[in-house]
Order: C-alpha cells, then structure tokens, then sequence
C-alpha cells in the first residue's frame, strides 16, 4: 500500500499526476498515497494552487496585470478554454496545458470543487495585497503582516484541506471548523520555515529580491536585510535567524494536536512528513551561517528515514523529540542570543509533551 501507485492513463489525469511528479519533491509520494477519495482532489488542490503562485511568482508580469489575475483565478478553474503563458521552467507547461487541470477539476465531486474554488479565491486576494511594484526593500513591514501572508499562501490550503479531509468522511467532521486556529497553524509552521531557510534564494532573486523577512523583527538587527550577507555581520544575522525559528517554533504546539487527531494513516502520513520535514530544517538552520551563503537542507537519507516507517502519533512524537533535543544543544551553545532564553523554553515544552 505504500508503494506510488501507477500513473494513470486518462489524458487529464495522467498530466496532472506527471505534473506533480516534476514539481514538487516531497508532496507528489505522500499525495500519490492517499486512499482514493482523497487523492485526485488533493493533487488538483496542489496544481490549482501551483498555478497561482505561478502567476505570484512571475516577476515580469506587470501588477496592473497581476492584481486582477490572481483576483480572479478561481474562476479559470471553470473556464475549459483558460491557459496562458507564464512562470518557467516546468511552470510553463502547466500553465499551457490548463485546461487538462481544469478538465480533472470540473469532474471531482461538487463539495470538493468549492473548497478548492473558495481558497483559490481567499489565497489570491492575500496575495494581491502584498504585491509591490517597486523594488521596495522588504514586502512585510510586521510580524502581525508576516503571520497574515503566511496565513494567505500556506494557513488557507491547512484550512482547505481540512475541510476536504472531513468532506471526504476519512477524518471526523471536526475538521470542517478548523479556520483560525490549528489548520492555520500547520500551515504557517511549514512556510515560515520555508521563508527562513530560503533567505539566500528569495534576497538573490532576479530581476529583483522578494523578502519575507518581517521588518519589524530583522530591523532589531540591522539597517537592512542585504546586510546578513556580510561575514562581519554575522553575529546580527545569526540573532535575527534565530528570532525567527523561535518565533515558528510557537507553532509546534498546535501543529502536535492537529496530528493527534488524525485517524487514517495515509492522510496522517500526508500531513505529518512535511512537518517532521520542517522542525529538522529549522533544527538545522538555528544558528546556521549557512543559510545566509548557500543552500540548508536536510540529508537525503535523513528524509528517506522519516518517510519510512512513520505510521502513527507516536512515530511524530519521537521524531519531534529527537530535532527537539538537537536543537536544544544548538541553543545552549548560542551564548549570547538575545532570545537564548525564550527558545530553550519551547525546547522544553516539545520535549516535555512528546
Ligand atoms: C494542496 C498539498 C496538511 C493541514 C503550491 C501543505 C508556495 C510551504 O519556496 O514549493 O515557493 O518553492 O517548497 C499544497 C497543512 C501552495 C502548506 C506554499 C499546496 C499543510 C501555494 C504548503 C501548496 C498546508 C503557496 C510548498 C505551504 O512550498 O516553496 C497542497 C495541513 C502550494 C500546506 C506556497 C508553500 C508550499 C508551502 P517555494 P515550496
Ligand atoms: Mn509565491
Ligand atoms: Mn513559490
Ligand atoms: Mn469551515
Ligand atoms: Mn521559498
Ligand atoms: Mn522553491
């Protein structure tokens, strides 16, 4: 049962499990090994959502432009005729050929439709509001801001697929009230740590850097983000680094008792991976000058390890105790860091209800 299920042969269908195949690592194993109700509405959930990042990400598409597409791109989901060329690599061609996306989509089940329709929606709307047409230097001026764009492009699709998981009747109906709290929550855990650890990516991107960083946070260590590049400014840097992997470390807690409550093992799976994922690329990121040179990510192996043989809560929980106790180590040599205290604490309080 834990094999990749073979790809399948409908022309619609077969795109969009080869599609998820070539553009993301870690989702297209654990999506291709939900139960079958679940399976196709989540792999269209994750191409619907690719696409508009597509458009998000695309930084030679004019705003005037941009705006009102990502406004309005729930509805291409409905409109057979709808492509258009945008993004690169891979992107490309998935943006050319979606109407294949949309033919998978208009045949799912009513319920499921909505959702991904609704959160579509909600997704692009958030995602207007931070687009900037300047080449301002960072796009999230607070921690209150950075917590609502985080909430627009990764706490709405916790929230979406709650409620796709209660619709489908695999998981109790609970999931379906779930908005403001920990399906948020899941969310947010996994694209702050994606935020943090992209640093060297997102400040290098070209034609110009699309930061994250919250500035009312790296403002308490220096007169601008471009600043943590330099080697004499690695003390700052390295504070500022672990004031935000502190501050997603508040997140665990309720991303703890969102897994507890999950009861087939597939979609448990589905929801945990990334998140063992995410707590072992902060722990490796804490204190890490690395991520202000080059690339942090885990060991192949050490992923391999995580997917093999994660069957239940107990299974998260010692994998959320063993980063839990590396970072704790981490923390106690990090002499110095103004946030020493507040991250030994969440430390504990892991280690403590694991
Ligand atoms: C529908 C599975 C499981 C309750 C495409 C999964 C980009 C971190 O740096 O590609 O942009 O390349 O590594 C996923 C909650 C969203 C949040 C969000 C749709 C978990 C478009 C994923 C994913 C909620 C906006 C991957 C948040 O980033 O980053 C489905 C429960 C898409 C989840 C983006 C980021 C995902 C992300 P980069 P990645
Ligand atoms: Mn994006
Ligand atoms: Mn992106
Ligand atoms: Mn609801
Ligand atoms: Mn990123
Ligand atoms: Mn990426």
């Amino acid at each position: 049962a834990r094999r990749a299920k073979q790809l399948p042969q409908e022309p619609g269908l077969a795109f969009c499990y080869d599609m998820l195949n070539r553009v993301s690592r870690s989702f297209a194993i654990v999506i291709q090994q939900l139960p079958a109700g679940l399976r196709d509405a989540v792999c269209v959930f994750y191409l619907v959502l690719r696409a508009l990042d597509t458009v998000e990400d695309d930084m030679s598409l004019d705003p005037a432009l941009k705006v009102p597409l990502l406004r309005c791109f729930h509805e291409k989901s409905y409109d057979r005729k709808w492509k258009m060329s945008c993004g690169g690599g891979e992107y490309v061609r998935l943006m050319e050929n979606y109407p294949l996306v949309t033919d998978v989509f208009l045949r799912l089940d009513q319920r499921y439709q909505s959702v991904i329709a609704d959160i579509c929606q909600k997704m692009g709307a958030g995602m207007a509001e931070f687009v900037t047409d300047s080449a301002a230097e960072s796009e999230v001026a607070t921690t209150k801001d950075y917590n609502l764009y985080c909430h627009y492009v990764a706490g709405l699709v916790g929230i979406g697929l709650s409620h796709l998981f209660a619709s489908s009747g695999l998981e109790s109906e609970s999931f379906q009230h779930t908005e403001d709290g920990v399906a948020n929550e899941m969310g947010l855990f996994l694209q702050k740590t994606n935020i943090i650890r992209d640093y060297l990516e997102d400040i290098t991107e070209e034609p110009r850097p699309r930061m994250w960083w919250p500035k009312d946070v790296w403002g308490l260590y220096a007169d601008s983000l471009e600043a943590f590049r330099d080697p004499a400014q690695s003390t700052p840097a390295l504070h500022c680094l672990n004031h935000l992997v502190t501050d997603a470390l508040g997140h665990v807690q309720s991303c703890l008792e969102y897994m507890s409550r999950l009861r087939q093992p597939n979609v448990f799976r589905f929801c945990a991976i990334p998140q063992i994922m995410a707590i072992g690329t902060l722990s490796q990121c804490y204190n890490n000058h690395k991520v202000f040179t080059g690339v942090v990510k885990m060991r192949r192996g050490e992923v391999a390890k995580v997917m093999y043989r994660l069957d239940d809560f107990a299974d998260v929980c010692a994998a959320f105790l063993n980063y839990a106790e590396d970072l704790k180590a981490k923390v106690e040599q990090a002499e110095g860091d103004p946030n020493q205290q507040k991250t030994q604490q969440l430390c504990a309080k892991i280690i403590a209800s694991c």
